[in-house]
Parts: C-alpha cells; sequence; structure tokens
C-alpha cells in the first residue's frame, strides 16, 4: 500500500513546479528571518528572486555541520519561540549538539514522512509496530512512534535495550514490525537463541533498520537469523530525524520524500552537483519545515540518486544505500576505506560473525596500523591455533585482494566484542584519544 498516492507517485513535472514554488518561498522567508542566512546571501551576492528555475538552487551557499553548531541553541530559528512545540537535539564528538526545533507544522511532515516510509516497508493499519529506537533527544524512537499512530498502528515504545523484555513481548503482543538499529537486531536475535525463543515461531514480517550503516551482506545475515524483510531506513536529526528516505519492497535504494526534502549530490572536494548517478556527498534543502528549516546542508553522507518508476508504483527518487560518510572514511596507507566495505567482505566469510571491530593506531612508524577484529562464529572458535590461523589468514587473504591492503586480524572469541542497543560504534581511533 501506500500511504500518500498522489505525492509518491505525481507526475515528476508537477512535482518539479511545487518544488520550486516551495524553494522560491522557502529561500525569501529565511532570508527575511535568519540572520545567519541574510549574511549568507550577501557575502555570496545573491538574492532570493534569484531562484528561477530548480537549477539555481547551486547558486545558493551549503550550510555545514559547523555552522549549525556555531550557531546553537537558537541561531537557524525561523519561526516564533512560541510556535516550537519540540525540540531533538544530536551530540556530534565534539559535543556541541545541532538543534531540531519543530512547529505544529513540522510535526504534521514528520508524521507524513514516516507513515510514508513504515507503509513502504509494509506496515499497515492492524500490524503491532514494536519500536526499539531509543526515545528521548534521539530522534529514532519519537520519529517511528508518530508515523506509526498516523497509521493507525498499534505502538509498542519500548526503546532501546532491555532485550529479553523485547522478545518476551515480541511473543506475547505478536508484533508484526520490529524498528531498531541493524546492529541491535542481530543482538537480539543472539539472544533469543539463548533464550530458546524460535523467531520463525514469531510473527515479526518486516525490520525497518537504520541509523547506522549496515551492507547487503549484513541484511541477508539479518533476514536469515530474525526471520523477517529487512527494510533501511535513513534520515538525520538535522533534517527531520529518520523519515527522509526507505526502502520498498523491492529493497534496491531508498525512496527520498522529495516534494519535502529536496535532494543533491556534490563532489566534497568542489561542491559542485554532479550528474544523477554519480556518487558523492548528499545535500538536502528541507522545502516544506518552518521551525529550523535548513538550505543546501551538508550531510556528509556518500551515495547517488536514480530516478525511474519503481514497481511498487512511486517514482520518488532513490537513493543507493550509503556508502560511508566523508568523515568516516580512513585513508589507509593512501587507500580509501569505508568501515562498511570491510563488513561486506567479512559477511561473505562463513567463519565470521557480524561482530567486528576496526582499530586505528599509530605505532612507532608514521604508518597507520590498522587491526581488525573479528568475532569467530562458535563452532569454529577452538583453541587449536592452527585452525583460528587459517581463519586469519582466510580474512587477510580477503581484504588484500577486494582493498589492497594489508590488514592485522586479531579473532576474538564469540560475544566479547560490546554489544549496542543503539548505534554500533565500529571504528576506535586511537590516533585522537
Ligand atoms: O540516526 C535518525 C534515524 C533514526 C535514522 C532511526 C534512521 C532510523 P542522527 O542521530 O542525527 O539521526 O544520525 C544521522 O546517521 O547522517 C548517517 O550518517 C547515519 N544514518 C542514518 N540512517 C542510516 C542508514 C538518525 N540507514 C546519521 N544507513 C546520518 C547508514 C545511516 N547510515
Amino acid at each position: 500500500m501506500i500511504w500518500n498516492a498522489v505525492r509518491e507517485s505525481e507526475s515528476p513535472a508537477k512535482r518539479r513546479d511545487r518544488q520550486l514554488a516551495e524553494l522560491k518561498d522557502l529561500a525569501a522567508r529565511l532570508y527575511n528571518r535568519v540572520e545567519f542566512y541574510k549574511t549568507r546571501f550577501d557575502e555570496a551576492g545573491v538574492k532570493p528572486t534569484d531562484i528561477v528555475t530548480l537549477e539555481d538552487i547551486s547558486k545558493i551557499p551549503f550550510t555545514t555541520k559547523d555552522d549549525l553548531r556555531d550557531t546553537y541553541p537558537y541561531g537557524l530559528l525561523a519561526a516564533d519561540h512560541d510556535d516550537i512545540v519540540e525540540i531533538h537535539t544530536s551530540s556530534g564528538t565534539t559535543g556541541t549538539p545541532v538543534v531540531d526545533a519543530y512547529t505544529r507544522n513540522d510535526m504534521d511532515v514528520w508524521s507524513e514522512v514516516m507513515a510514508r516510509c513504515l507503509m513502504m516497508a509494509g506496515a499497515e493499519k492492524g500490524d503491532v509496530v514494536q519500536n526499539g529506537y531509543g526515545y528521548g533527544m534521539f530522534t529514532g524512537g519519537l520519529g517511528v512512534h508518530y508515523g506509526a499512530h498516523a497509521i493507525g498502528c498499534n505502538t509498542i515504545p519500548i526503546g532501546g535495550g532491555n532485550t529479553e523484555r523485547q522478545l518476551q513481548l515480541m511473543r506475547d503482543f505478536g508484533s508484526t514490525i520490529l524498528t531498531c538499529t541493524p546492529s541491535y537486531s542481530l543482538y537480539m536475535a543472539e539472544v533469543a537463541k539463548d533464550m530458546g525463543i524460535d523467531m520463525e515461531s514469531l510473527s515479526i514480517k518486516s525490520g525497518i533498520f537504520g541509523a547506522e550503516p549496515w551492507s547487503e551482506n549484513m541484511r541477508r545475515e539479518i533476514e536469515e537469523k530474525m526471520h523477517l524483510k529487512a527494510y533501511d531506513i535513513y534520515g538525520l536529526t538535522e533534517i527531520i530525524g529518520p523519515g527522509v528516505s526507505c526502502e520498498c519492497g523491492e529493497q534496491n535504494g531508498l525512496h527520498v520524500n522529495e516534494d519535502h526534502f529536496y535532494p543533491e549530490i556534490i563532489d566534497p572536494e568542489t561542491g559542485k552537483v554532479l550528474p544523477e548517478g554519480e556518487k558523492g556527498e548528499l545535500v538536502f534543502t528541507t522545502l516544506t519545515k518552518t521551525g529550523t528549516p535548513i538550505l543546501r546542508y551538508r550531510t556528509r553522507d556518500i551515495t547517488w540518486l536514480e530516478r525511474g518508476e519503481c514497481a511498487c508504483g512511486r517514482n520518488l527518487v532513490k537513493m543507493h544505500r550509503l556508502l560511508g560518510r566523508t568523515d568516516d572514511m580512513m585513508i589507509i596507507r593512501g587507500v580509501n576505506v569505508f568501515p562498511s566495505q570491510i563488513e561486506h567482505i567479512l559477511m561473505d566469510i562463513e567463519e565470521t560473525q557480524p561482530h567486528y571491530q576496526i582499530v586505528i593506531d599509530r605505532v612507532e612508524t608514521y604508518l597507520d596500523d590498522v587491526e581488525l577484529r573479528v568475532e569467530v562464529e562458535p563452532q569454529f572458535f577452538s583453541d587449536e591455533t592452527k585452525e583460528l590461523e587459517r581463519i586469519s589468514r582466510k580474512i587477510a587473504e580477503a581484504m588484500k585482494n577486494k582493498l589492497g591492503l594489508n590488514l592485522h586480524i586479531k579473532l576474538v572469541e564469540p560475544k566479547s566484542i560490546e554489544r549496542s542497543m543503539g548505534k554500533a560504534k565500529r571504528v576506535i581511533d586511537k590516533r585522537t584519544l
């Protein structure tokens, strides 16, 4: 089913007309109400009236995460304080949070786009949505909650953690949809096994997983262990939270709710807009928000866009699952590597588990030393050093062949890498500690 067929399948020309009208309105609104944007436009010698076609969006300066931090807490507010009804923040590595302040209008937009996403992933009225994303300042919990309510699903607001209880509730209430981070779903599968719960006997049909990178191979692993169809959902606090895009039943790209969030792909080095289909940094403009709308926000997330009619009936542009982030790209001895590439290779090796950590250090020499810690499947974890050496060599060779890199492989016992109830920490960079 499609939540809003008029919008999700509307003619591209009509959609572009509306996007342009909204972009013009937004640019004028922000120029007149937000000092930050007025200064940026003036510095670039651009006026809101210079936006005549959608392509003219490239005249507008980018907004970056640093801009959001520098204007904390209310510097980008475009509405009256009295009209703000909810606030979410996300804290990054530097500690200063970025703020999303929502008006009533923005809450409606959020519910709408989340209802669309949940429905893309198979949710309907009558479904029981077990929401394992954290509630609170993190947008995952409440975002899913509002979308599930809009559809009229029975919503179980358990949040992250309490894994045994999650599984009991899943069984007792017959939950049909699970929402949480992909890494947490795998941990749930482990706990279910320990508790003697057969996932096949439960009613979960879809899992809607996001908030952290995961790979195609990890999807297969989750689908197999959790007995569900696993969908990728994407979003970020600065734009609205979850609900920016989600996979449909085709599972080959995430439909972007582009009538609300206008996407562009740029070359992260030059800032030039790239033609459709080329890989680059994803940039969003929130066309319809009124609290803290944002112009050309550089997400640092890397992907590409693809247009066309989808077999699901929607024609919203698709973004490929994220390839990585400009800021978690590791440059190891001159080779660009993303953690997701390492994960993808690991998942093809039957002796290992999808639990791993990458530790980067700089020892003695000026060369970065990368240790890949990988859990071994229990049946392969033996005291026999010969067997463990064989597995280590196999992983090292796969990394060398596919990435061109020599990594130090450290096999660790099953369940020894810390499990996360939210976003998993895959990379430990000791160079900055
Ligand atoms: O993670 C919002 C969210 C909640 C998305 C629940 C999906 C489900 P932030 O904490 O602000 O917001 O983190 C946003 O997380 O820029 C990506 O780098 C990463 N991310 C989000 N979804 C995905 C995904 C939420 N499906 C940042 N795949 C984004 C890979 C993702 N990375």
